[in-house]
């Protein structure tokens, strides 16, 4: 592995005019250094190539995040006091896009080498090599579990091998394990990829059976887990504001329960939502994504085992 670039300093002035801080200005969320957990803001969009706009992905989903209820219902707990700190959004001033993804995994991986849990929210998924880059750093033998309706296997695409549609090729390229959830629209070379490396999948048309096919797919994957979660996962008619919105999608109380065995048999050492692209009017997909995202954290801070001890002796 080569000599990792010296680290950026860590900036963690508190937000002001660009975007509130998830969940709104907590006490439990003010110090960074009490908080457990952080939330990156990557509004990172250079390659998107269907519906743009999720540059302003990270700004909808801390601004929905302003009325997301704290107390979560399941885990019997208010996620939040574990400590959350919202990051400044982070913007690479490269123009080369090798270079600008350089500056993410160098920011991402200060906040993982402090100890924390990083949510970077996206932006546009390429920036999840970034991501995964500064976790195999830190974190050592990981493997990638993926939630998205496209494989995002190509070697490049529309010239780049940085797009989008390339970053678990990237992924795999790293000699990371990888698996994938949803898929549902991939090319043919894609599709021969899967199937010759054997990468674990539950296809778009196997969600409605996936709680049953999901051990055996996390089986396949280390005990350390990084969790790309591409928004287009989710079904349009949840979902609709993502830059290509794929029929045949999950919805959310099964894919809840998919994440919550995730958490329960896994080490999820750091996590991403990419992909949001809000569209005005249609408040409910950036509201879907905050509370994915305060789902995802009550889960990693807290711990769906908890929880069954709690339900337990209610
Ligand atoms: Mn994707």
């Amino acid at each position: 592995m080569p000599d990792p670039p010296s680290p950026p300093s860590i900036d963690t002035t508190p937000p002001t005019s660009t975007h509130p801080a998830f969940l709104g200005e907590l006490d439990s969320v003010s110090s960074y250094d009490a908080a457990r957990a952080v939330v990156l803001p990557l509004p990172f969009e250079r390659t998107t190539s269907y519906g743009k706009g999720t540059g302003e992905g990270p700004a909808a989903l801390l601004e929905a995040s302003q009325y997301v209820e704290t107390y979560d219902e399941e885990l019997d707990a208010e996620p939040a006091d574990q400590g959350i700190y919202t990051l400044p959004a982070f913007e690479p001033t490269s123009h080369d896009m090798a270079a600008a993804l350089d500056e993410i995994e160098a920011q991402a991986r200060v906040h993982m080498g402090a100890g924390k849990f990083v949510l970077s929210i996206g932006g546009e998924h390429s920036l999840t090599a970034a991501t995964v880059g500064a976790a195999r750093q830190c974190f050592g033998e990981i493997g990638v579990l993926q939630f998205d309706a496209h494989a995002d296997l190509r070697d490049t695409y529309e010239g780049t091998p940085h797009s989008h549609a390339c970053v678990m090729r990237r992924v795999v390229d790293l000699g990371l394990p990888t698996a994938a959830v949803g898929i549902r629209a991939l090319s043919s070379p894609e599709a021969k990829l899967m199937r010759q490396s054997n990468l674990p999948v539950i296809w778009g048309y196997q969600l409605e059976t996936a709680e049953d096919r999901f051990d055996a797919l996390l089986d396949a994957l280390p005990r350390q887990i990084y969790l790309t979660f591409d928004i287009d996962f989710f079904d349009p008619s949840l979902v609709p504001s993502t830059g290509t919105p794929e029929p045949g999608g999950g919805f959310w109380q099964p894919s809840l329960r998919l994440l919550r065995r995730l958490f329960d048999r896994k080490t999820v050492v750091a996590m991403d939502i990419v992909e949001l692209a809000p569209r005005a009017g249609q408040p409910s997909s950036d509201f879907l994504a905050a509370k994915l995202a305060y789902k995802c954290l009550g889960y990693a801070l807290l711990g769906p085992s908890t929880a069954d001890a709690r339900t337990a002796t209610r």
